[in-house]
């Protein structure tokens, strides 16, 4: 191959980034709770991408303490460090502001982000009130596959809703230990971490309007709350979440584009000097 052939094909590769082999993103999340007004809120979402290999849980199994945290309080500090542990070259976070209700997003930008190898799945997990131990996030952990927007591009994923909304089968569901009782004008409620009775049973699919089968000792539920926007088969889903991936060259991709830049300009301009 002559040298100006040669630095045209190097070029032609590298200016479509996603030929050349090492990139990085930048990955924005936006979480948006999508459920009707009056229905619930969603704890502050935790989102981890890794290679495949970080599973957070299994339908028909116990919870992990990790989940437990996550799903009975809106704690997900245990579930990011273990995270941190046992994904190699993961990259995690929590998005910000506090839980959100009906119609308010939140959003966080990861940098550095390898679509095509250590980062390539991505994980989710949130707590949804009100509830005991409601969550909402992935079984199978190679379910969301971002590989393909590794060059860039945009996806967005409906979570929650009809059958994809979990007991996590640890805390019995009790209005009188259920948080965020006083935003569903509700009495009773969760003062503290971990309360509540052990339900000593394993994550399950919560359907419905599983609020009528919860505990009502105390009488806490006045008699005109309304369910419907709390049932879950009311809703193909209870959030949204955008995810939009800018690809970021890397410094030897540009060097790589540089240098074929300057490759074609000089022999541009030797071939013109040479008269062809
Ligand atoms: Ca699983
Ligand atoms: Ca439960
Ligand atoms: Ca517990």
């Amino acid at each position: 191959m002559k040298p100006y052939t040669l630095a045209k094909a190097v070029l032609a590769a590298c200016v479509s980034l996603s030929a050349c082999a090492a990139q990085a993103a930048d990955v924005t999340f936006t979480f948006t709770n999508t459920a009707p007004a009056g229905g619930v809120g969603v704890a502050p979402l935790w989102l981890g991408l890794h290679n495949g290999s970080f599973d957070s849980f299994d339908v028909g199994s116990a919870a992990s303490v990790a989940v437990e945290r996550a799903a009975e309080d809106g704690n997900a500090k245990v579930l990011t460090a273990n995270f941190a542990s046992q994904a190699a070259g993961g990259l995690q976070t929590t998005l910000p502001n506090g839980p959100r209700f009906p119609g308010a997003s939140s959003t966080f930008t990861l940098h550095n982000v390898d679509l095509n190898g250590a980062n390539r799945y991505l994980s989710y997990a949130a707590m949804v009130v009100l509830s005991n131990d409601f969550f909402i996030g992935n079984d199978n952990a190679k379910a969301i596959d971002l590989a393909s927007l590794a060059g860039g591009g945009q996806l967005s994923l409906a979570l929650g809703g009809a059958g994809h909304v979990y007991d996590a089968g640890t805390e019995q569901n009790n209005f009188a230990y259920s948080l965020a009782n006083g935003a569903y004008g509700i009495g009773g409620g969760q003062k503290g971490p971990n309360q509540g009775i052990d339900e000593h049973g394993v994550v399950h699919v919560a359907t419905g309007n599983p609020y009528l089968s919860f505990v009502d000792d105390g009488h806490y539920v006045p008699a005109n709350v309304d369910w419907t926007a709390l049932n879950f088969n009311t809703q193909q889903s209870i959030g949204r979440l955008d995810i939009s991936v800018a690809a970021v060259p890397e410094p030897e991709t540009y060097a790589m584009l540089f240098a074929g830049l300057g490759l074609l300009g000089l022999l541009a301009r030797r071939r013109q000097g040479a008269g062809a």
